[in-house]
């Protein structure tokens, strides 16, 4: 089969934001788009992709397999040498990017839209990830937006579709495109890190855990490793099988989405043990009995924790947050005398502090933790950690959260977000927002003062680029903190992000309820904002 050279016209929207190229799905059906956005990818990563590996997998999501076969067509026509596929058009993120460390690839295509909702009416997106396993940094995906907006032909075959479930080489052109286990390179990577042994103990013990896919991709993952591996009982994972439309629910990890998950372990006979991940297989949610974990807090846990395992006994460089992430983790950070960084939200920013050996840990208030592992967030990665923290220390899940707090205090932490408000309101909530930084400090706002206003700004110690206009900061003189940003990875409208917490150094203060220890944090934020004036909510449409 010639390689052929199709004709096409740019496409104006395909601006990669938080996470790739994110958008419904009845956009990428549109003749051409897929190829468009691929073919960027590929001419943008051309500086030494002939005869180069590529790493090649998905979320399972609808239109998965067909972007998979025209990904491969692209991938051969353009001079790629080899191909490693996930078996099914599989591979969870973190497992992208362990793939992409360990076979020497000079990068890979995930086909994504990690937490949003699939399906016909659903989402979908593609990104692509560099040699070190990480997202694209901001002048990539630049540079591949720049391309898709002015490209007017790419390359292609027609070679008939791969049986993409059949484990095998097959030539297609020039390239050798390999199906793999989506799961066996991962696993045995996970086995470096957590004590396996002694996990498997916890589990012959009688700990019962439940982990609940939500029907996404790490189905297969969670069923290998905790019930095949560990020998966690038969049943463990629920929701096990991913689907292309997740079931009809938002395969996202947090309270609200996950609510079978949390009502049952907010019960009488809760497991020892909940943990919930994404679409893709990149975020977590932990759940001890009777208590929601907030990512922040997890991040905090683990990195105070993490030395009990062997992959990071040595102890940790350094950890980082994305600026909206609680300060739960400043303040372990601090006790262990390790330098802690406060990066943009996007795990892009983390990638130059683990190449450079500055962080081990890193986190997102959006479930997000991971380490050096890889360079991606990883969802299972921090369920297996704190496994073999349970497992290490004895101690309950409940009993670590509550004993975390007493030693170092409690953030109290809420994330309100409007979803679907209109995208000239919000721009314009956020602009009188900017304008008004300088008189804000020493307003009074309900009983709170604000201390101090600005818009976050990251300077990258490694490679000096600084980022602007990440969100905006408000701190109040009574410790505590609103920040409002709008999302990157929305596909309707826009999504503006309240994230509102406060720090409470007195044990006998933890076990309020959130929402009421927030009340005047979160009515201070209305008001500063003119949440109302501007988007007409009187209300959050998801409080996490
Ligand atoms: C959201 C989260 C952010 C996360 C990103 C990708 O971005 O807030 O922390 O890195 O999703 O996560 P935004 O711009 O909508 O706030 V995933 O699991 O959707 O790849
Ligand atoms: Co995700």
């Amino acid at each position: 089969m010639p390689v052929r050279t199709v004709a096409t016209s740019p496409f104006a929207d395909q601006k990669p934001g938080t996470s790739g190229l994110r958008k419904k799905v009845t956009v990428f059906q549109q003749p051409r788009y897929i190829e468009n956005f691929i073919q960027a990818i590929l001419e943008t990563a051309s500086e030494g992709l002939r005869g180069a590996t590529l790493v090649l997998g998905g979320d399972g999501r609808y239109l998965n397999r067909e972007a998979i076969q025209t990904a491969i067509r692209l991938a051969a026509a353009n001079g790629t040498g080899r191909l490693l596929i996930g078996q099914g058009g599989l591979l969870s993120t973190p497992a992208a990017s362990a793939l992409i460390r360990s076979s020497g690839a000079i990068g890979g295509i995930i086909l994504s839209a990690s937490h949003n909702p699939g399906g016909p009416d659903g989402d979908f997106g593609i990104k692509y990830n560099m040699a070190n396993g990480g997202p694209a940094p901001e002048e990539v995906t630049s540079a591949i937006h720049r391309r898709a907006s002015t490209l007017t032909e790419y390359r292609t075959t027609d070679t008939p579709d791969l049986d993409l479930d059949r484990i095998g080489e097959t030539r297609i052109e020039g390239m050798v495109a390999m199906v793999v286990d989506p799961v066996a390179n991962y696993a045995a990577l996970m086995e470096t890190l957590v004590d396996a042994d002694r996990i498997a103990g916890l589990f012959r013990r009688g700990f019962r855990m439940r982990f609940d896919a939500l029907s996404a991709v790490t189905g297969p993952y969670a069923q290998e490793i905790l019930e095949r591996r560990l020998g966690a009982p038969a049943g463990t994972v629920i929701n096990a099988v991913p689907l292309p439309d997740f079931g009809g629910n938002h395969p996202d990890p947090n309270p609200v989405h996950a609510e079978a998950l949390m009502a049952e372990m907010m019960g009488a006979d809760a497991p020892d043990f909940g943990a919930a991940s994404d679409g893709d297989g990149d975020r977590n949610m932990i759940v001890a009995p009777g208590h929601f974990v907030t990512p922040s807090d997890s991040l905090a846990i683990l990195a105070a924790q993490a030395h009990l395992a062997p992959g990071y006994a040595r102890g940790l460089a350094g950890v980082a947050r994305s600026m909206p992430t609680s300060r739960a983790v400043d303040r372990v950070a601090k006790r262990l005398g390790i330098p802690c960084f406060e990066t943009p939200t996007g795990w892009k920013f983390f990638g130059n502090l683990l190449d450079s050996g500055r962080i081990t840990l890193c986190g997102e208030e959006s479930a997000g933790t991971g380490s050096d592992h890889v360079r991606e967030k990883d969802g299972l990665w921090a369920v297996l950690l704190w496994l073999d923290i349970l497992a290490a220390t004895g101690k309950r899940a409940d009993a670590i959260l509550l004993e975390h707090w007493a030693e170092y205090g409690r953030d109290y932490y809420t994330r309100h977000d409007y979803e679907e408000v209109d995208a000239t309101a919000a721009n314009a909530l956020m602009a009188s927002l900017r304008e008004r930084l300088p008189t804000l400090p020493g307003q009074k706002v309900g009983g709170l003062t604000i201390a101090e206003a600005d818009d976050f700004a990251y300077a990258d110690p490694v490679d000096g680029s600084v980022t602007a206009a990440q969100g905006v900061r408000i701190l109040f003189a009574e410790d505590a903190r609103a920040v409002f940003r709008l999302s990157g990875t929305g596909t309707v409208g826009a999504t503006l992000r309240v994230y509102l917490e406060r720090f409470e150094p007195d044990p006998s203060r933890h076990a309020m309820p959130v929402q009421e220890v927030l009340a005047p944090v979160i009515a201070a934020a209305q008001e500063i904002a003119g949440i109302a004036r501007h988007t007409g909510r009187d209300a959050p449409s998801v409080v996490t």
